[in-house]
C-alpha cells in the first residue's frame, strides 16, 4: 500500500539519485584511431584514473574511428567548447599553435629516447603551454613513432626517387612544404580519405608510422614501405579551455594527473603495437625498404629556415638538440 511516508522516501532516493547525476560530468573525447589503437586505450585508461581518482564524479567517454570527424573538425568543436577532449597529431596544430611545429621538425629527434626525453621535460611543456591562447589546454603528448614514406607502384631508395611523387600529407603548411622539399607534390587531405585516394591513384604515395599503416590497411594499397622516418612528429591530447575554465583548480590537478599517468600506459601499449603491426604488414605483402636518409636530410633546410623564423622556436631547436 503507498503510504504518504513511502511516497516520501521514494521522492528523497530519486532526488538525490539526480543530485548525484547532476554532480557528476562525462567528459566526451575523440579520436580518429580504431577502439584497439594505442591513443584510443591510453585516453580509456585515463577515464578509468580520473574515475577511480574523483569517486566517479568525473569520466571521459572516447568516441574513435571518427565518430565525432575528422582531427580538424574535432579540433574546432573542442575550441567551442563542445567536446571536451580531442586526441590528434601535432601536424593539425601546427597552423593554430606555432610551438606544435618544432617536434614536427624533419629528422629533429635522434631516437625515441630522445623524444621522449624532450617531450618529458621543460620543452614539452613550453610547447603545451603554446596552445592555450588558442583555446587549448596541452595535457599531454602520446608517442607516434617515426613516420615514413609508402608508395604503391614502386620503391624509393633516394631522393632523387621522390621526384614528382604525388603524396598525401597531413592539413599543415608545414607538412606540405616539407614533402616539397623532397621534390614531392604535397597533397593534404583528412586521414579518412587516404586509403581511397591511393586506391584510385589520386595519389602515388602516403605517409605514416606502422600502426596507421597496418591499422588503416594502407599497407594494403601501397606496398613499399620506404624507410625514411623523416618525423616523429607526437600526438597531442588537448581539452577544450572554455570548459576547463568551469573546473575547480583541483579537478583540473586530477585531470592533469590521469593524462601523465596514460602517457605510461601507453609508451607500453605503442611499443608492442609497432612490433605487431610490423609482422601484420610484412605477412600482408609490405616490402621495408631502406633508404639513403642522408639525401632525405640534406634537403631539409628550407623548411626550417620558412617555418622557424621566430628566433624563440629556433631557440627552442637548439635546446632540442642539446638535450642528450
Ligand atoms: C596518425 C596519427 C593521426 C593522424 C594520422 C594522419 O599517425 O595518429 O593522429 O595524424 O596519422 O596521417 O592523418
Amino acid at each position: 500500500m503507498p503510504t504518504r511516508l513511502n511516497f516520501l522516501k521514494t521522492f528523497v532516493a530519486t532526488a538525490s539519485v539526480f543530485a548525484l547525476t547532476a554532480q557528476a560530468t562525462e567528459f566526451r573525447s575523440s579520436d580518429i584511431h580504431p577502439d584497439d589503437y594505442p591513443t584510443v586505450q591510453a585516453v580509456r585508461h585515463m577515464g578509468e584514473e580520473l574515475s577511480k581518482a574523483t569517486n566517479g564524479k568525473l569520466t571521459i567517454k572516447v568516441f574513435s574511428k571518427s565518430a565525432l570527424g575528422q582531427e580538424k573538425d574535432t579540433i574546432e568543436q573542442t575550441k567551442l567548447g563542445a567536446l571536451a577532449m580531442t586526441r590528434v597529431n601535432v601536424a593539425p596544430m601546427n597552423n593554430i599553435c606555432a610551438a606544435t611545429m618544432v617536434p614536427t621538425m624533419p629528422f629533429l629527434f635522434r631516437s625515441t629516447e630522445h623524444m621522449r626525453k624532450v617531450l618529458d621535460g621543460a620543452i614539452g611543456e613550453e610547447i603545451l603551454k603554446d596552445c592555450e591562447p588558442q583555446g587549448f589546454v596541452g595535457l599531454a603528448f602520446y608517442d607516434s613513432g617515426a613516420r615514413s614514406i609508402y608508395t604503391v607502384k614502386k620503391p624509393i631508395k633516394t631522393l632523387a626517387d621522390a621526384k614528382g611523387l604525388k603524396v598525401r600529407v597531413q592539413q599543415s603548411d608545414l607538412w606540405v612544404s616539407l614533402l616539397e622539399a623532397m621534390g614531392a607534390n604535397a597533397t593534404p587531405m583528412p586521414y579518412g580519405e587516404v586509403y581511397t585516394a591511393l586506391k584510385t591513384g589520386l595519389v602515388d604515395a602516403a605517409e605514416n608510422n606502422y600502426p596507421s599503416y597496418e591499422s588503416s590497411r594502407h599497407f594494403e594499397v601501397a606496398k613499399y614501405y620506404n624507410k625514411t622516418e623523416h618525423s616523429m612528429a607526437p600526438e597531442i591530447l588537448l581539452f577544450s579551455k572554455k570548459v576547463w575554465d568551469t573546473l575547480s583548480a583541483e579537478e583540473q590537478k586530477q585531470i592533469r594527473a590521469a593524462a601523465k599517468e596514460s602517457v605510461i600506459y601507453m609508451r607500453k601499449l605503442w611499443d608492442e603495437r609497432e612490433t605487431k603491426s610490423l609482422a601484420i604488414v610484412k605477412a600482408g605483402g609490405a616490402e621495408i625498404i631502406d633508404v639513403d636518409k642522408a639525401s632525405f636530410q640534406g634537403a631539409m633546410k628550407p623548411v626550417y629556415d620558412k617555418f622557424l623564423k621566430d628566433p624563440k622556436l629556433q631557440d627552442m631547436v637548439k635546446r632540442i638538440n642539446a638535450v642528450k
